[in-house]
């Protein structure tokens, strides 16, 4: 059945209320919408409180990770996760802006995408290019899965063995090479 599925890895971020709701209320309807579309979810991490990257540029975060299941193609995917978002008040003004729902997919199995050529070049971005430059297709896994604590912790809790395809790391290796500080800041709500 839903076992020989790829499995996708969703991170779900939030740091701005929605109708007077906040961030944790918005991510548990996003997962109730996404279920609502079709999509089997197979597990949901716990919600994390996160510090706001870069820091200082708006308030904390509340971050979650689920395992999702599809028979989808990954570009069909992402369509119903920017339906969502849309559905949840995402106005897409500022790269890295607050938000009241960011919906990624981060990995899907062992698939890198567009290409190993195209990913390379992502991964390898100086910091300053990450800044400027974002990618107008999807890229997976998610070029800076790796730099991430509020990714990576939140994606331990269901898939902490999951191994990166290019860089050859499972979660827990990847967590384990974070600065100490940027894991420890990653807080269980
Ligand atoms: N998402 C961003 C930018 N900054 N910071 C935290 N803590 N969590 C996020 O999910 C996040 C962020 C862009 O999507
Ligand atoms: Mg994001
Ligand atoms: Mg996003």
């Amino acid at each position: 059945m839903s076992d020989s599925l790829p499995e996708a890895v969703l991170a779900l971020g939030a740091n701005l209320n929605l109708s007077g709701n906040g961030p944790k209320v918005t991510l548990q309807r996003a997962l109730d919408a996404l279920s609502a579309k079709g999509v089997l979810i197979r597990a949901v991490s716990r919600f994390f409180a996160t510090p706001c990257f870069p820091a200082g540029a708006g308030p904390d975060y509340v971050n979650a990770a689920a395992l999702l299941s599809s028979n989808k193609a990954p570009a069909d995917l992402l369509q119903i996760l920017h339906e969502i978002e849309l559905q949840f008040g995402r106005e897409r003004i500022q790269r890295w802006g607050m938000r009241t729902l960011d919906l990624d997919l981060v990995a899907w199995g062992d698939t890198v995408l567009p290409d190993r050529n195209e990913f390379d070049h992502w991964l390898t971005l100086s910091p300053q290019d990450q800044r400027q430059q974002a990618p107008d297709q999807l890229i997976l896994p998610h070029p800076r899965l790796q730099d991430r604590a509020f990714v990576l912790v939140p994606m331990a809790d269901v898939a902490p063995d999951w191994r990166h395809p290019v860089l050859g790391r499972t979660v827990t290796e990847m967590i384990a090479k974070l600065p100490a500080e940027d894991v420890v800041s990653v807080t269980p709500l």
